[in-house]
């Protein structure tokens, strides 16, 4: 009922393939070492191809279940100008799903087939949006440090060898850009503000300090899939190394607010690498597998939007047509 994909036939037979053309395989990846893009029609490898769509539709589930957290507090936002700001966040983090949706589409698994593995759990989506938002601080640290988390992922896999998903980085990351300013000013305003103000704020840094650090992916010996996505240049940094980029725009730009990370170990070292103490694995791997707080809440509340939503989509559709082009 959703939108087209971009799969030839000879694509489409090819895709149980375990063995590849030696002469195109070296072709591709010569392509990749000149630093070309890659665009949906050229030939690439199948393994290539399951890992883009494996991960651009992790990643746009990630937008739309990660606008739930926040769209919990659109009718709570403490005065006007924040409740502008929140709806218009929460928008542009959909409009993120869609960009991605249609970048994985052109791979050729349809927005449906994604649509029905986000609820039926075969695809995951990122931890961090399985934890409540319990009070405006978890906010304003989403806003700061779950949007500046994300960006320095987005803007590193921006550079990355898939055109289509390169581009609809780049057009995110200006997004997100303004996401930030909006959470480092509600950060600073709660820092300043009362003590209860300060006190909600460090509680909130103190639950999302682990999941942040989850939120890049285990550590690179533990990894699954980083090899092959920097060999193919999907991606350009190791998990540990975005992690340990995160830390140092951002473990500063706390500190100096007087508030701190549940963390004694937490420190620069003088080659430039952040020591912190090992976040709990196995609850990351709880979450990311369906156990997390707010795992089976975000899945219902899609379900829901997934019903209410499909007459709609039959009512756009003309007796000839198979799916509803996105609006987006
Ligand atoms: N959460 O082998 P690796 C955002 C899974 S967007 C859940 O290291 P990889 C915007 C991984 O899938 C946030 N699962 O994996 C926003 C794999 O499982 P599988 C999303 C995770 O792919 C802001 C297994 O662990 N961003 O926040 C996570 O090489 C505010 C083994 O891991 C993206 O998706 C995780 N954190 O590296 C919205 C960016 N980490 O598939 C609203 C694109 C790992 O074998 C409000 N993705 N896993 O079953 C990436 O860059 C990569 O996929 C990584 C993981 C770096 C996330």
């Amino acid at each position: 009922m959703y939108g087209s994909t971009n799969l030839s036939e000879e694509d489409a037979k090819r895709m149980n393939t375990t063995v590849e053309d030696p002469e195109k395989l070296e072709a591709f990846e010569s392509r990749i070492a000149r630093g070309e893009k890659i665009e949906p029609q050229d030939w690439m490898p199948v393994e290539y191809r399951k890992q883009l769509i494996r991960m651009i539709e992790q990643h746009a589930h990630s937008e739309i279940v990660g606008a739930l957290p926040e769209g919990t507090w659109i009718t709570r936002a403490p005065n006007f100008r924040r409740k502008l700001a929140l709806i218009a966040k929460v928008q542009d983090e959909i409009g993120h799903g869609q960009l991605l949706y249609s970048a994985a589409e052109t791979l050729g698994k349809t927005r449906e087939e994604m649509l029905n593995d986000l609820l039926n759990g075969k695809s995951k989506y990122s931890n961090v949006f399985n934890y409540p938002a319990k009070t405006w601080a978890d906010i304003a640290v989403i806003g700061f440090l779950v949007d500046g988390a994300a960006i320095v992922n987005q803007v590193i896999n921006s550079k990355g060898s898939y055109g289509p998903y390169c581009r609809a980085l780049e057009r995110i990351c200006y997004e997100e850009s303004f996401h930030l300013k909006q959470g480092h000013d509600n950060v600073v305003y709660l820092a300043t503000g009362t003590k209860h103000q300060r006190a909600i704020l460090q509680d909130a840094i103190n639950r999302w300090y682990v999941p942040l650090l989850h939120f890049f992916g285990p550590p690179d010996k533990m990894s699954a899939h980083s090899e092959k996505l920097m060999k193919w240049k999907v991606k350009l940094a190791s998990n540990d190394d975005m992690r340990n980029q995160f830390l140092d725009q951002y473990v500063p730009k706390i500190w100096e607010l007087d508030i701190t990370f549940p963390d004694p170990n937490l420190k620069k070292n003088n080659d430039g690498i952040w020591e912190f103490s090992d976040p709990d694995w196995n609850e990351f791997k709880r979450v990311i597998n369906g156990g997390g707080p707010c795992n089976a809440e975000r899945i219902a509340v899609r379900k829901f939007a997934e019903e209410a939503g499909r007459w709609v989509r039959q009512a756009l559709m003309s007796p000839t047509e198979k799916y509803v082009v996105p609006l987006a």
